[in-house]
């Protein structure tokens, strides 16, 4: 019997299995929305802590504090977000009310707000200015409304409740799209509270009745992201340092979480059994204040400074969201503007130039040995594509060679996560004089991961994954050298 064509018809039959489009790689049961994906990406963001409190010089108003005195000589909302584009940030996000409970709006619910103050006669609306700059410069808007109000007669009861929910429905319906709403824990203690001068105390669990705030605002805004303690989208990393955990999961369980009171190291590590994806935000201050106090003047954190929270924060899984306060001016002061437009240089010359990109890779296992789990789609500059293996391959190995020795100290590797997050052990190897030497052992990779090693001069990376929960995938491993600027004081 001729054989040939039998065999010929196989070899067919194979290639065109090669070529077809693959089963996709099962997701994991938790997966982020692609909504979150978008936001996760847009990885730095800002923060502007802006009222009373900048011309009282305190960091919490308590609420007694006469609107006369916001008075800024030169507000430009424009500087900030100008400032912040500058700086790489993708969102602001507004005081529009801080515990004092002055309002930056003129709201039609209380007198305790710009409209009684001399900004503009009267006639300024610092939201409405906020939202049009963001607009105009392309950054996406955000409004923090303190839950706890140290101004109003009624806070600790349900009439404050329902004014609470009005000012929501205010910012929610006024300015157009608002992508993001920050409540904040700090809740309950003394106060002005129209005069009673007292301290009022309120259960954290059911005082503000959530759950049903959360429908209200996602029913006047439904892409809006909801920012506390414990989500519904994004969450507090649990330390105002700006610094997610080593280990750090986008998943955890809202069960586990309480505004206001939530366990901090939770909050800070994510769970690999959690059963929502929530992403993680960590927030800081480009001061020691979250307002602005002319003699922390020499007190700007430093473009190094910066630069180690970046790493701590966007190359750990999570997001930056830093504060730019701006002074009695209105204005981003000069010393901050200095130390963020060097923090970007930094960033930018450390993280800008992939040496890996196009290079040569090869794994000891990819998917069904089709195009589209290809070790290579790790280099290709592409988000979306990415090297997958089979089923329970452990330890899944991706070797980078280098066409020749490149000097590198910074390793960023990226997860697709619409998958889900996968990988948790991890260990990084680079080819010296005496063979692979592992520089890292880590744990979580997640949306971005960015390692800073001692500087070496290698032509060989191996990245080994020897745990994750399900089969590995990932789509970016990039290889970097950092600016010598990162470590100069
Ligand atoms: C905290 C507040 O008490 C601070 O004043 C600041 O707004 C910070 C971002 O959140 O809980």
């Amino acid at each position: 019997m001729n054989i040939k064509p039998l065999l010929l018809a196989l070899s067919l039959t194979i290639l065109a299995c090669k070529m077809s489009a693959p089963p996709e790689l099962s997701p994991n049961t938790v997966v982020p929305t692609v909504t979150l994906i978008e936001y996760q990406e847009m990885e730095l963001i800002g923060f502007i802590h802006f009222t009373v409190n900048t011309f009282t010089d305190k960091e919490w108003g308590y609420g007694d504090e006469s609107p006369e005195i916001f008075n800024p000589s030169e507000l430009d909302v424009e500087q900030w977000v100008k400032t912040a584009k500058a700086a790489g940030m993708k969102q602001l996000i507004l005081t529009a009310k801080h515990h004092d409970g002055f309002c930056l709006w003129p709201s039609q619910y209380t007198e305790h707000s710009v409209k009684n103050s001399p900004y503009k006669e009267g006639k300024g609306d610092v939201v409405g200015e906020f939202v049009t700059a963001c607009d105009k410069y392309g950054l996406k808007a955000g409004l923090y409304l303190s839950p706890w109000d140290r101004n109003h007669k009624d806070y600790g009861t349900q009439v404050y409740i329902t004014y609470y929910k009005n000012q929501l429905k205010e910012l929610l319906t006024q300015y157009g799209e608002i992508n993001e709403i920050w409540f904040d824990g700090a809740n309950g203690g003394d106060g002005y509270y129209g005069g009673a001068n007292e301290i009022r105390k309120i259960d954290r669990d059911t005082y503000y009745g959530w759950e049903k705030i959360i429908a209200f605002v996602k029913d006047l805004q439904p892409q809006i992201k909801i920012f506390s303690d414990a989500g519904p989208d994004l969450h507090w990393i649990g330390n105002e340092k700006g610094f997610a955990g080593a280990t750090f999961w986008s998943t955890i369980n809202t069960d586990k979480l309480t505004i206001g009171a939530s366990k901090t190291d939770y909050l800070n590590s994510g769970d690999p059994e959690g059963t929502q994806w929530i992403v993680g935000q960590c927030d800081v201050s480009i001061r020691p204040g979250w307002f602005y106090h002319s003699d922390q003047d020499s007190l700007v954190k430093t473009p190094q400074q910066l630069v180690d929270i970046y790493y701590k924060s966007v190359g750990r899984n999570a997001l930056l969201l830093l504060n730019l306060p701006p002074d009695k001016r209105g204005l981003i002061h000069e010393n901050d503007v200095k130390s963020l437009t060097e923090f970007k240089t930094i960033i930018d010359e450390s993280l800008s130039t992939d040496l890996a990109l196009g290079q040569n890779a090869s794994a000891n296992n990819f998917r069904l040995e089709h195009s589209k789990f290809l070790p290579s789609n790790t280099l290709d500059g592409d988000s979306t594509t990415y090297w997958a293996t089979d089923d329970g391959v452990f330890p899944a190995t991706l070797e980078i060679e280098l066409k020749e020795k490149t000097t590198l100290d910074r390793i960023m590797i990226q997860e697709p996560i619409r998958l889900g997050q996968r990988v948790s052990q991890f260990e990084i190897d680079l080819m010296d004089a005496n063979g692979w030497t592992t520089v890292f052992k880590g744990t979580t990779i997640g949306y971005k991961r960015i390692l800073r090693i001692p500087e070496i001069k290698t032509s060989k990376v191996r990245l080994r994954i020897l745990e994750a929960n399900n089969t590995v995938a990932i789509s970016k491993l990039g290889l970097f050298k950092s600016s010598t600027q990162e470590n100069s004081q």
